[in-house]
């Protein structure tokens, strides 16, 4: 039975939608819909979370499989692949020449099977993954990612960008997850050798709010040397960037004594420092910091 706080059977200016999963992305994510005029039915497994968006003209489903009915265009936005596999595993209504959107967020392995699971019950499926807070859904600070059903996101890229800024990264359902586990890695990787490197500034007493001013000052010349080290990768020519490995490896071992003499980790500096000398062993001094990458890729 579903029910509607306005008793009509909602708006139907705009595409029917279905939304499984009312945490603060999912609701976000209805009420962005609704907000458009689109009839939005939501199912969440604590039923209470229906409640604003009823209020707010959805229509909310008793069960996965009444949801999956109403719409032919179905977002999954749910804590993680496990919630996703127990809620779409309780299906059991027909999936066929439906649009399956899965935007919770997961690994490629795990988009790839459901894109199968989807496909052998006729629907086409989209893996979404989204970068972004929930309040800032429906604006360009939210930047969603997705792979799959090419013919199911040029049909309804349209709807998708209600959401935010898109991209497609291909027919391959795991790209969209590619993408996304690289970009969240990216920033751990900057950030915990930020406060790995704070940790240093703080042993030495230095103001570290101060040493923070100065470096997000600094960091801001990074992005031409990414493009830069990008292009090196990819046509495998490394020029000197950063200065040769040579002059570099001779700085490092003052870094590392340093850190240590401070009793600070420096694990990581060590990592950098074996790097450049196997690199420096095989011959590539006077190439730069890029030219690691042949150390560390699988080729
Ligand atoms: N919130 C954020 O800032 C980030 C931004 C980037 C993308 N993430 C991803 O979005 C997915 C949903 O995250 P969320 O913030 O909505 O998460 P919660 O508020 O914790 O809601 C979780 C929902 O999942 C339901 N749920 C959990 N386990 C199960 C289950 N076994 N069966 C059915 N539903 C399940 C939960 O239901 P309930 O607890 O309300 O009953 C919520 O609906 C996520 O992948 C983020 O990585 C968000």
């Amino acid at each position: 039975m579903t029910t509607t706080a306005t008793g009509t059977t909602g708006s139907l200016a705009a595409d029917p939608v279905t939304v499984l999963g009312l945490g603060d992305m999912g609701s976000a994510i209805a009420r962005a819909f609704v907000e458009r005029g689109h009839r939005t039915t939501v199912w969440n497994r604590t039923a209470s979370k229906c409640r604003p968006l009823v209020e707010a003209g959805a229509s909310a489903a008793a069960t996965p499989d009444e949801a999956v009915e109403a719409s032919r265009f179905v977002v999954v936005c749910l804590l993680d692949s496990a919630a996703v596999d127990e809620v779409l595993g309780s299906v059991t209504s027909s999936l066929a020449g439906k649009v399956l959107v899965n935007l919770t967020s997961g690994s490629p392995s795990q988009a790839r099977s459901n894109e199968r699971w989807a496909r052998e019950r006729g629907a086409e499926y989209l893996d979404g993954k989204i970068m972004g807070d929930p309040p800032d859904v429906g604006t360009s600070n939210v930047s969603l990612s997705f792979s799959g059903s090419r013919s199911a996101f040029d049909a309804h890229e349209p709807i998708l960008r209600e959401l935010g800024g898109v991209a497609y990264h291909g027919e391959d359902a795991g790209l969209a997850a590619v993408e996304f586990l690289a970009q969240v890695a990216m920033g751990y990787e900057l950030l915990i050798g930020f406060l790995h490197t704070l940790s240093v500034v703080h042993a030495e007493g230095v103001e570290v709010e101060a040493f923070a001013e100065r470096v997000a000052g600094s960091v801001a010349a990074y992005p031409p040397l990414l493009t830069m080290m990008g292009k090196a990768i990819g046509s495998g020519e490394y020029g000197p960037d950063l200065g040769s490995l040579r002059v570099q490896a001779a700085l490092m071992d003052d870094l590392i004594s340093h850190r240590e003499s401070l009793g600070v980790e420096a694990v990581r500096m060590r990592e950098v420092k074996e790097l450049m000398d196997r690199r420096i062993a095989d011959g590539h001094g006077e190439q730069g910091f890029s030219s690691l990458f042949e150390l560390l890729a699988k080729r």
